[in-house]
């Protein structure tokens, strides 16, 4: 796994640099950043570089998946966000009523810029976050701005959100964080690594011993050969062909199927305990 995922370091910054000079960009001329994270990773699944890039713009973060997270550790996270004056929700971004926690917060971090005319959001995060997710689900009800301002950019559409709170519809990309053997495997299992990019029996095998350390989850969560037993595709004996049975592992444990998981929780400095 490590010679795998040590690729992708190097693929993730040569692939994301126009990415991250787009965002660059984008936040020049928007007011408030919107950054989504998925809540069962929030160290790792938080950009490294928005705090450099963002210009001091007042920054809410949107916590994803917050039904696929444990929710005690989600609590701890948010407890945590407010700790260090960071404004923060935790939303499950396929359902529409999350639109008002996040339009609400926005429109009050909005106030706290320049008053005059619209302020300006952006979406940003890490790939699968969830970013087109909460994009949608804050357009969907909507109006789109397209009156032709001066100083907007072309090819980019605007939805008000909030009586003075227009979103940009494009998301912006930024590079995770690869900073440790465990947030690779965490970003891998989660999906913030493309799946051609990692080997996914691998992955499996070091979440299943993060488990085993973990014993408050242990034993209800199969490994790899019991899932691909119970689901016929590794008949006892045929160890083989896990491989096919890996892809469906990681995607049931993104549909949910083995419980609410959360990977890190935050420690008194916010790095994963
Ligand atoms: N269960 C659950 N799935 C989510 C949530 N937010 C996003 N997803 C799913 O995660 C996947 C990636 O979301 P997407 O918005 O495309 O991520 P993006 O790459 O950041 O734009 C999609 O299958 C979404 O349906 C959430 O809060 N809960
Ligand atoms: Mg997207």
């Amino acid at each position: 796994m490590s010679a795998q995922l040590d690729r992708h370091i190097q693929w993730y910054p040569g692939h994301m640099a126009a990415a991250m000079r787009r965002v660059e960009q984008l936040i020049a001329m928007i007011d408030v950043i919107v950054e989504v994270v998925d809540a069962r990773v929030p160290h790792s699944g938080m950009s490294p570089v928005l705090k450099r890039i963002s210009e001091r713009r007042p920054r809410l973060i949107v916590l994803t998946r917050d039904d696929l997270a444990e929710p005690q550790t989600t609590v701890k996270w948010l407890m945590y966000f407010e700790r260090i004056g960071q404004s923060a929700v935790a939303i499950n971004a396929k359902e529409s009523k999350s639109v008002k926690k996040i339009a609400a917060e926005l429109q009050r971090l909005a106030k706290t810029r320049r008053s005059e005319t619209q302020q300006r959001a952006i979406v940003v995060g890490i790939p699968n976050s969830g970013k087109s997710t909460v994009i949608n689900v804050l357009c969907r009800r909507a109006v789109a701005a397209t009156e032709n301002r001066p100083g907007r950019t072309r090819g980019v559409q605007w939805f008000r959100i909030e009586p003075s709170l227009e979103l940009m519809d494009t998301p912006g990309i930024l590079a995770p964080k690869i900073e440790s053997k465990q947030s690779q495997w965490m970003l891998a299992i989660t999906g913030a690594i493309p799946p051609q990019r990692y080997d996914p029996e691998e992955a499996i095998a070091h979440f299943t011993a993060w488990l085993k350390r973990h014993p408050a989850r242990d034993g209800k969560i199969p490994d790899l050969s019991e899932f691909a037993r119970s689901r016929g595709m590794a008949p006892r004996g045929s160890e083989g062909n896990l491989h096919n049975a890996a892809r469906s592992y990681i995607k049931a444990l993104n549909d949910g199927t083995f419980g609410r998981i959360s990977f890190e929780a935050p420690a008194d400095d916010g790095k994963a305990a």
